[in-house]
């Protein structure tokens, strides 16, 4: 996130090929690689990149929820799914290709700690019972660049809910699969692995945290976080954690992986506000990605009427970074 700023930022959008062209090629070049191993009697080499339909396929497309309304237009997916924070796969934006190689299916999330009965629940009865809901999101990340998403999904107040934490719980703790065999950027032994995210019960129960299963009216890509990965539209991007295979409720807040690695940059609350920079850049504006034009960022990146009230009495605290 922090090393490779410069870079990120000098790609232009437009760099960016069609969806449709680019999966053609790997399709071809796949089928044309599979041949002789079929031949031979082996198996095909990458179990995440089988063409197996999504089993939540049918979910899709979810009704939109229309009190999640957009300034803006939404991002096309071409420019969205091929300019991606996801470490695991690499410190740069180019890891759609690299992440397909994630196995995403069976997937299923824990729950454990101060909850009633820990339990481990597969992800697609989740999104059966949970119900699916369309929402267009704006993205902000703290690099300074958003967009805009179709998001589909269920609000994680749904998850703590069915998780039914005790009233010692105070925070809600979440982590990332951890597979160095599929996710090289893991034997980066300098990360603090696996990726973790922390956010209060009020945060997690306000009806903006968004647990997101899909994008663009089908199941998300696999750079998106699939499965299952959290939006929380109003704070910095990095908090967005993604492959969730646990959450957990406990009652000291636990150090996040880049509060662990950069805590005076990138803090617990990471709230979204113009008037406080960066220690390295200014948060006043940001570009956005669908058209390369930069605008005023906003205070909760404009979601204050939802969630201003959560941090009353926290003035104290570093609400911004
Ligand atoms: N597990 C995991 N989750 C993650 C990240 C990551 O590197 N690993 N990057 C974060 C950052 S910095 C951002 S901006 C968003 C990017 O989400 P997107 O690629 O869907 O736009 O995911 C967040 N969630
Ligand atoms: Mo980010």
């Amino acid at each position: 996130m922090f090393v490779h700023l410069k870079r990120g930022w000098e790609l232009p959008a437009s760099a960016a090929t069609p969806e449709s062209a680019y999966l053609d090629r790997r399709t071809l070049v796949r089928t044309l690689a599979a041949g002789p191993l079929l031949a031979a009697g082996l198996a095909l080499p990458r179990p995440g990149r089988t063409e197996d339909a999504d089993p939540s396929a049918g979910l899709y497309p979810a009704a939109r929820n229309e009190r999640y309304a957009l300034d803006r237009p939404v991002t096309d997916e071409p420019i969205t799914s091929r300019y991606n924070n996801f470490y695991e796969f690499g410190s740069h934006k180019e890891i759609h290709e690299r992440a397909q190689d994630l196995v995403i299916r069976p997937w299923t999330i824990a729950i454990d700690g101060l909850v009633e009965a820990p339990t481990t629940i597969d992800v697609d009865t989740l999104f059966r019972e949970a119900g699916l809901e369309e929402r267009l999101y704006r993205h902000r990340c703290v690099e300074a660049w958003s967009m805009a998403i179709p998001w589909t999904g269920f609000p994680l107040a749904k998850l703590v809910t069915v998780a039914k934490p005790l009233g010692s719980a105070k925070y809600v703790a979440f982590e990332t699969f951890m597979d160095a065999d599929v996710a090289p950027g893991q034997r980066q032994v300098w990360y603090p692995w696996p990726y973790t995210e922390v956010v209060t019960i009020a945060e997690a129960t306000n009806e903006l945290a968004f647990l997101v299963t899909g994008a663009y009216g089908k199941p998300m890509a696999k750079q998106f976080g699939a499965p299952i990965r959290l939006h929380l539209p109003w704070k910095y991007g990095f908090k967005s954690i993604k492959s969730i295979v646990r959450v957990s409720f406990v009652e000291e807040r636990p150090k996040t992986f880049w509060e662990t690695l950069v805590p005076e940059e990138y803090g617990f609350w990471a709230n979204v506000n113009p008037a406080v920079d960066h220690p390295r850049w200014s948060q006043a504006t940001e570009r956005e990605l669908a058209t390369g034009e930069r605008v005023p960022t906003l205070i909760f990146n404009g979601y204050g009427d939802f969630v201003a009230p959560l941090y009353a009495g926290l003035e104290n605290e570093p609400l911004y970074m």
